[in-house]
């Protein structure tokens, strides 16, 4: 909890409470910096990737076991999601330290880059070109709201955007850990402090990119409008109409001019969709691009789609969880939230524990985990590791 009160106040918005930590800003070179004092005051080596991946080595050589989490957020994110499980990394480091234990393989603490994607839009970016997962060029290329690019953000922070891709580290790391607060309640429904991770549903991310006609709000006629604000908004109805059990969310939208008394040219919309299997999100997708098409035939709305990004279903390995869950007694659980961990588990065995969240509430300011829970999360995670090394 020490450790999270250090970062209470960097890059927290005073009004709303919440935490504005995107990649390669003032906040993410104050998040960085704090990482590296805590890897020196361990006598961990750090060694930050070319995408800006940061890893404290204990030990050196092949077989090391890997355990971490990211420190940026959404916007107007809360104080767990992510730092809970670098914090308890370091922690259950000092506790292994402590208690005289000797690993016989290499553990790296990690702290991932810019995993929500919240500045360019791709979420794991980090962990993405670290696996050969994203190609380097379009990397590069990726825009923030402003404009800047991800390589000229990383000149303004003095990396060198030619480095960006695969990096050899994954071949010598064995396995992935990573803590993460729970982001839902089934394990306050449980009653347990801690649970395991089996999976993470396919998911993935789409831009619509409506383009109708600017005009006059007060002397255009409704039936003369060519206006996508309609379709967008008949396309959040499609998906909220549609989703069922699954999960569709229009949680982002550019509007141009965005000028009260002007007819938009252009609604530019994100869609998150979730769901248990690849063919669920499939079918609800398409459920939603038909809905915005036919509103953007009736309304005279030319509509664009691009998927930005998608999350293959993850399903953790076997063996390790089975280890984790004999280890620490804990209930296993699904989950809906993307995670690092989903992406190194192409690569390497990758397992998750999850703390419990009373509220289940995330991406928010109120986002909250009770500090017996946290501990029980170290307590487990310590255990995990001593037992991995
Ligand atoms: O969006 C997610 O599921 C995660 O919080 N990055
Ligand atoms: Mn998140
Ligand atoms: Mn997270
Ligand atoms: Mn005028």
């Amino acid at each position: 909890m020490t450790l999270l009160d250090d970062l209470d106040d960097v890059g927290r918005d005073p009004r709303s409470g919440g935490y504005r930590r995107h990649v390669w800003t003032d906040a993410d070179a104050e998040l960085r910096m704090w990482f590296a004092q805590e890897a020196a005051r361990r006598g961990l080596d750090l060694v930050e990737d070319a995408n800006g991946n940061q890893l404290a080595w204990w030990g050196s050589g092949p077989g090391a076991v890997l355990v971490g989490s990211h420190l940026d957020s959404v916007p107007d994110g809360g104080r767990f999601d992510g730092p809970l499980g670098v914090t308890s990394a370091l922690e259950a480091v000092d506790r292994l330290r402590s208690a005289g234990h000797v690993p016989d393989r290499p553990l790296i603490v990690a702290n991932f880059a810019e995993e929500e994607g919240s500045r360019f839009g791709i979420a794991c970016l980090g962990s993405r070109l670290a696996t050969g997962a994203l190609e380097p060029d379009r990397a590069r290329a990726l825009l923030d709201r402003d404009g800047t690019s991800l390589a000229d953000a990383m000149r303004a922070h003095g990396r060198d955007p030619r480095l960006l891709g695969r990096q050899s580290w994954i071949d010598d790391v064995s396995a992935f850990v990573e803590l993460h607060v729970e982001q839902g309640r089934a394990l306050a429904d449980l009653d347990a402090p801690v649970g395991v991770g089996s999976a993470i549903w396919p998911h993935g991310r789409w831009q619509l990119d409506m383009t109708g006609c600017a005009d006059h709000a007060g002397t255009t006629r409704m039936e003369d409008r060519r206006d996508p604000m309609i379709t967008f908004a008949e396309s959040v109805l499609a998906a909220h109409r549609e989703a069922g059990p699954s999960r569709a969310t229009f949680g982002r939208v550019d509007v141009a001019p965005n000028g009260t008394n002007a007819i938009p040219s252009r609604v530019r919309a994100w869609l998150d969709v979730r769901a248990e299997t690849q063919e669920e999100v499939d079918v609800l997708v398409r459920a939603i691009v038909d809905a915005a098409r036919r509103s953007g035939t009736a309304q005279g709305v030319d509509v664009a789609v691009d998927e930005e990004s998608r999350s293959d279903a993850v399903v953790f390995d076997l063996p390790l969880r089975e280890r984790l869950a004999e280890l620490v007694h804990a209930p296993v659980l699904a989950t809906a939230a993307g995670h690092d961990a989903g992406i190194l588990s192409a690569h390497l065995p990758t397992a998750m524990l999850f703390v419990r969240n009373e509220t289940g509430v995330s991406h928010s300011p109120d986002e909250h985990a009770d500090t017996v829970d946290c501990e029980a999360g170290v307590e487990a995670l310590a255990r995990v590791l001593q037992d991995l090394t």
